[in-house]
C-alpha cells in the first residue's frame, strides 16, 4: 500500500498513512444560516458573522475536490423538534440571556424559529449545500454522535478517517472531533475551513489539538489536503 500523509500539527496525518476515499469522509458541521447568515442565531447574539462566514470559500474548494475524487461528504445540522421535546430547559434558558430581547432557541427570529428543524435559519446556506445523496445528520447537541446515527454509518461505510470542517471551532466541531477520537476515529480539524465567533477561541482549540502528541489528533491548512490529493 502506498503511504500518504497531510502535512499537520502535531503529526503527519493520518498516523498510518492510510489515506483513501474509501475510508475518508469530510464532515462539514453546521453550516447553517442560524450560524453564518444574516438574521441568524449567530448574529442576532451580535457577534461578527465575517469571522463563521470565513470558511465558506474553503470548504466549497476542499469539497468540490473530494467529490470529484470519490470522498464522501457528510454535513451536520444542530436543530430541534418542532415541538421541543429534545431541547433541555438549561440550553433554551441559556440562549435567552445574550442579546437584548431575552429571544433563544426555539422563538421566533428574523429566519424564523431559531434553531428548529425546517425553519429557514436552521438550512444549510446555499453556497454550501448538499448533493442528493450526501448524508446529512440532524443533531439535537453540539457534538455530532450524540443521538444520531453518525457513528453507525461510518462504521457501515468502512470510513476511519475525518476531516473536520465547519462551525464553530471551539464548540460544535471541538466537541465532534472528541467525540469521534474517543470513539477511535483518526480526526484532522481544518484550519481555514474552521472557524469561531471569536478568533482567539478558534486558536485556542487548535492549540489544544496538539497536546500530548496529538490529543485529539491534528489540523492542517486545507491547502496541505489539496496538495497530497493531487
Ligand atoms: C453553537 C455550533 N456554537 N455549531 N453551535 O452553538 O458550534
Amino acid at each position: 500500500m502506498s503511504e500518504t500523509f497531510v502535512a499537520a500539527s502535531p503529526y503527519p496525518w493520518p498516523f498510518d498513512g492510510d489515506l483513501r476515499p474509501a475510508n475518508t469522509a469530510l464532515v462539514v458541521i453546521d453550516m447553517q444560516t442560524d450560524f453564518c447568515g444574516a438574521g441568524g442565531y449567530v448574529d442576532k447574539m451580535g457577534y461578527d458573522l465575517s469571522l463563521t462566514r470565513a470558511p465558506i470559500g474553503p470548504i466549497n474548494t476542499l469539497m468540490g475536490r473530494l467529490r470529484t475524487l470519490g470522498f464522501p461528504i457528510i454535513h451536520t445540522r444542530e436543530g430541534h423538534r418542532p415541538d421541543l421535546a429534545d431541547l433541555p430547559a438549561n440550553k433554551r434558558w441559556r440562549s435567552r440571556r445574550i442579546g437584548t430581547d431575552g429571544v433563544g432557541i426555539g422563538d421566533a427570529g428574523p429566519c424564523g424559529r431559531i434553531l428548529v428543524r425546517g425553519e429557514p435559519g436552521w438550512e444549510i446556506i446555499d453556497e454550501l449545500a448538499p448533493l442528493p445523496g450526501e448524508i446529512v445528520i440532524d443533531k439535537p447537541g453540539k457534538g455530532s454522535f450524540c443521538a444520531t446515527d453518525l457513528e453507525l454509518i461510518l462504521n457501515t461505510q468502512g470510513i476511519r478517517n475525518l476531516l473536520l470542517a465547519g462551525i464553530t471551532t471551539d464548540v460544535c466541531v471541538h466537541t465532534t472531533m472528541r467525540e469521534a477520537n474517543d470513539r477511535g476515529f483518526e480526526c484532522l480539524l481544518l484550519d481555514d475551513c474552521t472557524a469561531a465567533t471569536d478568533r482567539g477561541n478558534h486558536e485556542a482549540a487548535l492549540k489544544m489539538i496538539e497536546m500530548q502528541g496529538g490529543v485529539f489528533g491534528a489540523h492542517a491548512a486545507s491547502a496541505h489536503v489539496l496538495e497530497v490529493l493531487r
